[in-house]
């Protein structure tokens, strides 16, 4: 896994340099008015300003590590073969768009480091509530300076107690299926919580601030820093089934209650609510003609 002389801790913190100096720009920058693009379907919006981020936190990294790779959700074309003993950057720069464009809360800059294809360094900011999460691989998971660390055990939490959050696609076929999933689970648990933004859900796991998430059809950039964080932080995360490898369907929770909470939505056909057809972005890691 390791790269001759490569640093986890210098990648994390050429990540933690970048994604600081995006949340600025996106907060402090935000313009009067938002150009919005539409991407797979009417409300999959991209504004300038998710453009301008990605191309800042571009320039951050290749004025450090002008060879690593990048895959950055706003920019790629292709999904990228990681290369054994390399870097690649796998960046968000904006997760959570549609927060941004309403101005709420739950918007971050998700940038993650990769060698070969283990991610070893990752940081999700999250600008609306002053808190920069972080870990390294084998060093554990941050916010700002706190330490992450679930508790081993949690004998009051079963799935009936859990408050579970969730994500939903763009398409209106899609989200339909991915409702009836949530209405049949949600009698099961104690409640639903929908952030809209899958990086933040990954922290809230780590952070105790959910029990579990799951979500299907990411992309690695939604997902490649969050999941660090939270299994640096104890939670287990895993793809919801084998036909859907991460990040195409993601489930994340404490280790008390994610056997109950997956045997729950595979009971549920959780995962089915996407036609292959559908799935849209390569399994993890990131692989492909490059
Ligand atoms: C978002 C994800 C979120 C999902 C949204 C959207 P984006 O990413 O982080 O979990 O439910 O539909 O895909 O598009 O804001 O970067």
């Amino acid at each position: 896994m390791d790269g001759p002389d490569i640093d986890p801790a210098e990648l994390c913190e050429l990540a933690l340099d970048a994604a600081t100096r995006a949340a600025e720009l996106i907060t402090a920058g935000r313009p009067s008015a938002l150009r919005i693009d539409q991407k797979s379907t009417h409300t999959d919006s991209v504004t300038q300003m998710d453009l301008a981020a990605e191309a800042l936190i571009r320039s951050v990294i290749d004025a450090e590590r002008p060879g690593d790779q990048f895959l950055g959700e706003e920019s790629a074309t292709k999904p990228l073969r990681p290369r054994a003993g390399e870097v690649t950057w796998i960046v968000d720069p904006i997760d959570g768009t549609t927060n941004y464009i309403y101005d709420l809360p739950g918007y971050n800059i998700s940038i993650a480091a990769a060698i070969g294809d283990q991610v070893v360094a990752a940081v999700v900011a999250d600008p609306s509530h002053n808190r920069v999460y972080r870990a390294q691989l084998g060093a554990g998971a941050f916010c700002n300076d706190m330490r992450l660390e679930l508790p081993a055990s949690r004998p009051d939490l079963t799935l009936d107690t859990a408050l579970i959050a969730t994500g939903f696609g763009y398409s209106a076929e899609m989200r339909a299926r991915q409702g009836t999933v949530v209405a049949a689970l949600l009698p099961r648990i104690r409640d639903i919580r929908r952030f809209g933004a899958a990086a933040l859900d990954l922290c809230h796991v780590a952070s105790g601030r959910v029990d579990g998430y799951f979500e299907v059809n990411l992309g690695p950039w939604d997902l490649a820093a969050g999941a660090l964080i939270a299994t640096e932080a104890g939670a287990v995360v895993a793809a919801l089934t084998d036909h859907l490898p991460l990040p195409q369907s993601v489930i994340a929770a404490h280790p008390t209650v994610f056997d109950e909470l997956k045997a729950a939505l595979v009971g549920l056909d959780a995962a089915g609510v996407i036609a292959p057809e559908d799935v849209v972005h390569a399994p993890w890691p990131p692989i492909g003609d490059n």
